[in-house]
């Protein structure tokens, strides 16, 4: 396909733009449904980009809902439509997804197919001793089942983001957000240690095959104590405990003792950072420091009681960290410092927001013939980053009001959705180019592509052995294959649905 849109549509009021590869004519026709040509508008050569010729032309002036194709000389792209909520389903997709990664209790026939008895029930066994403890709940993490607390965190605080920009209270229910964001921390809270410390994770000691949850039966391993998941843990407790104090004030009450318990463990505790111990070979999430752990943990404590000694460390450290970017990533949570840190006091809440500002600005200056800020080469997870980029961008919209960051984060949405150089629609079962063969357990053992997961996307490098068997050769933006084998490309992952879901509630907010 030659002329890429979001295959899920616009709304009326979008600025709507297509990326088109060779294009052959100099105009761009809209047809309507009943075969018309309703707006003709110019076609402009943008950019060279992972081999292609690109061109863009801007159909804004369309506005009337229905549904479209766009065509340039014999080139028809895929149908979308103009309608106000085109987003609406796939946002409730991409948050039930997280419903049926829960980990523990039975899924019933409301997951379908996926539908599942209770698994990973058995107390796990502590790394290194005879000890077991019960970790039992929270959500698989990815594709495979492990369980771990540094990527848990950047997904509920994603989630918690979200439920700020939902306010107007459009779909997915607020209820339904806090519902799912609290069977993650009630499974987070049984992994902290009496200390205050935090296991970093609860695994099998290797990936099992492409089965079902509850046959995943090998024994459960609680990794050690790190400081990223103590400070993760830390900071997204006492930020979850702000939202819940409404609606369960004990629960909330919980959840702060449980985030001062581990910042107390991490003032008396240098850098305990995660590798994976020789015979356990499940996700790493290592780190090279925990400085920015620290930093969002000082922030969330600070947010959330009125004690001096949280804001001084947090001042301290906002002086001393990097702030030449800040991304939402699972390793580098600087972004999480710099969104939370806006509701500082006084100077510390000013250096936050010119901290997302200059982070927006450095994004903006490198929107790609995609729509995209992005580097050439794309990392592991690159649909993660795309979304990361649009809740920067929005964050930065709505504290000038400046349209221009609204644009670009919309931007971000219509690549994951279709404007890419392989023209998939990347969250599975919408659009009409779509992911068939994601690397998750539940849909290669019912083959059958479970809907609503965001996925990874394509990465350089060629990380497995699908990806070294297509891939060769291919530029950056095109080195996805939809096979269930390229897990550094088409894995699915809680934390690459979360960014996206934030996003579209921020987008989609009435
Ligand atoms: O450390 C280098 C960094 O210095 C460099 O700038 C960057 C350039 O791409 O590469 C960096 O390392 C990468 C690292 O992610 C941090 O971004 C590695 O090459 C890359 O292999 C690594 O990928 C991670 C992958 O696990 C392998 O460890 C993904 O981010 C991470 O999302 C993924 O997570 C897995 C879990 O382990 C298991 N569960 C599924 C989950 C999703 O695939
Ligand atoms: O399923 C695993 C996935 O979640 C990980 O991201 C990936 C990289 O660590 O590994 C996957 O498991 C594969 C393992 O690494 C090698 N043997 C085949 C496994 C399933 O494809
Ligand atoms: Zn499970």
């Amino acid at each position: 396909m030659n002329i890429q849109i979001n295959q899920l549509g616009y709304t009326p009021s979008m600025r709507k733009t297509a990326a088109l590869r060779d294009a052959a004519a100099a105009l761009l026709e809209v047809i309507n449904a009943a075969g018309e040509t309703v707006l003709s508008v110019p076609v402009k050569k943008t950019c060279e980009l992972w081999g292609d010729s690109l061109s863009e032309a801007d159909f804004s002036a369309l506005t009337v809902p229905g549904v479209y194709t766009l065509r340039c000389g014999d080139e028809v792209s895929y149908p979308f439509a103009v309608s106000d909520a085109p987003y609406a389903a796939c946002l409730t997709a991409l948050l039930d997804t997280l419903y049926l990664q829960r980990c523990g209790g039975a899924l019933g026939a409301e997951a379908g197919a996926y539908a599942h008895p209770a698994c990973h029930m058995t107390p796990a066994r502590i790394y290194g001793t005879q000890e077991r403890i019960d970790v039992s709940g929270g959500w698989h993490d990815a594709g495979d089942y492990g369980r771990y607390i540094v990527p848990a965190a950047k997904t509920v605080a994603d989630l918690l983001i979200a439920r700020r920009w939902n306010e107007s209270g459009i779909t997915p229910g607020l209820t339904q957000l806090m519902d799912e964001a609290r069977w993650e921390l009630e499974w987070m809270l049984k992994m902290q240690r009496e200390d205050g410390g935090v296991y970093h994770k609860v695994t099998t000691a290797l990936f099992c095959g492409m089965i079902m949850p509850e046959e995943d039966t090998d024994e459960l391993i609680v990794c050690p104590v790190s400081t990223t998941a103590t400070g993760d843990f830390a900071a997204c407790m006492a930020m979850a405990s702000r939202y819940y104090k409404e609606i369960d004030a004990a629960f909330a009450g919980r959840m702060l003792e449980a985030a001062v318990r581990a910042w107390d463990f991490l003032a008396e505790n240098g850098p305990m950072l995660f590798r994976n111990p020789a015979d356990i070979r499940t996700g790493e999430y290592d780190d090279v420091t925990d400085e920015d752990e620290r930093l969002w943990a000082h922030i969330e404590l600070a947010l959330t009681t009125d004690e001096a000694r949280y804001l001084a460390a947090a001042k301290e450290a906002l002086a001393a960290i990097d702030r030449s970017a800040a991304p939402l990533g699972w390793a580098d949570v600087r972004g999480y410092c710099a969104i939370e840190g806006l509701d500082l006091p006084g100077e510390a809440g000013e250096i936050c927001r010119e901290w997302i500002i200059a982070e927006a600005d450095r994004l903006m200056s490198r929107i790609n013939g995609y729509g995209i800020t992005m580097t050439e080469t794309l990392p592991w997870g690159s649909n993660m980053d795309v979304s990361n980029h649009g809740i920067i961008l929005y964050q930065a919209l709505l504290l000038t009001g400046n349209e221009a960051y609204r644009i670009a984060a919309e931007k971000q949405l219509h690549y994951l959705l279709g404007v890419n150089p392989v023209s998939y629609c990347y969250v599975t079962g919408f659009g009409t180019q779509q992911v068939l063969h994601p690397h998750h357990r539940p849909s290669v053992a019912q083959s059958a592509a479970q809907p609503g997961m965001l996925s990874g996307g394509p990465a350089s490098g060629m990380m497995d052995p699908a990806a070294q068997k297509y891939l060769q050769g291919q530029p950056a933006g095109k080195s996805f294959v939809d096979d269930h084998d390229s897990y550094s490309t088409n894995e699915i992952c809680i934390y690459w649905n979360s960014p996206l879901i934030a996003l579209l509630c921020g987008l989609t907010k009435a």
